[in-house]
């Protein structure tokens, strides 16, 4: 880490995501000169504490951004398509967790284990964006597969915990699965159906080609992330009673052949990664292991023996940290010490 410290500014601070930013910064000991915690005025009079000390809370402006260096977002699409500029404009390089700049030719989309050197592309717009939570976790383990031997295609099925939908639906999980145990009725807000007890096929909006944005995010993203267009991707995404760690079922084809055995010992020794796959011991990933730690879980790794060359596997991590908080402190990180 280099020793030039920072004047950090957290958008979000108060939300699921932003409250993990700041654990974050903690944990890995962020180079920080000076640290701000913006939110909606709702917020402001909290405070919120970094290594001890109580920080104000203080409302998301314009002029918030004045003296700032990188400016983590994690405070929804239009607040980011909104302020995101402003930051910028004052110098200020933006790392942004909502969906409004990922697909921007002029914004990379960065997951470090996989493009790190997109980063140097930070100054046509002084956005990064962090991918989305579901995808981030996939491409890390795909990244040294396709380096290997190619991807044609991707086919994957999600079980996304509820607190990617923020702090609401942590809630909403919560007091529907208190009131069901105790036979009183149970309040919906969040999602169009009941969570507790139930999977919903249906994240983000429906589409007009049938999918939902969550899905499409998925296909965008991991092409543009893997500067390959050429790839096939499809996604179902579902919504599970799980409040952290999202778990992914995932098929690849490759170009060139690749044994299961052979993708076991790739993976083994990828940054990131953690294999966890002793089926005959019951060890595969699991979302109550993967909950509050960083690294990527993969297990159940073998042969699709449908086609001649398939792999199936079973992903698992913890969506508010690689997916979304860890993922944008490690973006900083090499901001910081290589960029700025
Ligand atoms: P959350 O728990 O609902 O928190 C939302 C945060 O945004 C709160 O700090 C809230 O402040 C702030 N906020 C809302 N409207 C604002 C406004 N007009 N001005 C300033 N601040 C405002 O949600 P979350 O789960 O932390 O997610 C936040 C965002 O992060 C999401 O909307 C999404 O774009 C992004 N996200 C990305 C990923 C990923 O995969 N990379 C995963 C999850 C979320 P108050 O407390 O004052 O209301
Ligand atoms: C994860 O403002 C919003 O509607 C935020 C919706 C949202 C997003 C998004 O599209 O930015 C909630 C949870 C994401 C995401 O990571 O794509």
């Amino acid at each position: 880490m280099s020793e030039k410290k920072m004047n950090v500014a957290v958008a979000g601070a108060t939300g699921a995501v932003g409250n993990q930013m700041i654990t974050c910064l903690e944990e890995r000991n962020f180079p920080i000169k000076s640290l701000k915690f913006l939110a909606s005025k709702r917020s402001v009079g909290r405070e919120l504490r970094f290594k001890g000390d109580m920080i104000p809370v203080e409302e998301l402006t314009e002029d918030s951004f004045k003296g700032v260096d990188i400016a983590i977002f994690s405070a929804g699409g239009s607040t980011s398509e909104k302020f995101a500029p402003c930051a910028a404009k004052d110098g200020c390089v933006v790392v942004d967790n909502s969906s409004a700049w990922r697909m921007d030719p002029d914004v990379p989309l960065i997951v470090p284990e996989v493009n790190p050197h997109a980063i140097a592309g930070h100054t046509k717009k002084g956005i990064i964006a962090n991918p989305n939570c579901s995808t981030i976790q996939m491409v890390v383990p795909l990244k040294p597969i396709y380096d290997k031997c190619g991807i044609r295609r991707i086919v994957v099925s999600t079980y996304q915990a509820v607190s990617g939908t923020g702090k609401k639906a942590i809630d909403e999980l919560f007091d529907q699965t208190r009131a069901m145990l105790n036979f009183l009725d149970y309040k919906k807000n969040v999602y169009p159906h009941r969570i507790a007890f139930n999977c919903l096929p249906h994240i983000d909006k429906f589409l007009d080609n049938g999918y939902t944005k969550e899905e499409m995010k998925m296909v965008n993203e991991t092409r543009k992330i893997f500067e390959d267009d050429s790839i096939g991707v499809t996604a179902t995404t579902v919504r599970v009673p799980v409040f952290y760690a999202h778990s992914e079922s995932v098929n690849i084809e490759t170009k060139e052949h690749i044994s299961a055995k052979e993708v076991i010992s790739l993976l083994e020794n990828a940054p990131g990664i953690k294999v966890t796959d002793d089926p005959e011991n019951n060890v595969y990933p699991l979302a109550t292991d993967a909950a509050g730690q960083d690294m990527t879980l993969v297990g159940r790794i073998r042969d699709d023996e449908s086609i001649p060359n398939g792999i199936n596997m079973w992903i698992v991590a913890d969506n508010i940290r690689k997916g979304a908080a860890t993922n944008a402190v490690q973006i900083a990180e090499i901001l910081a010490k290589k960029y700025l």
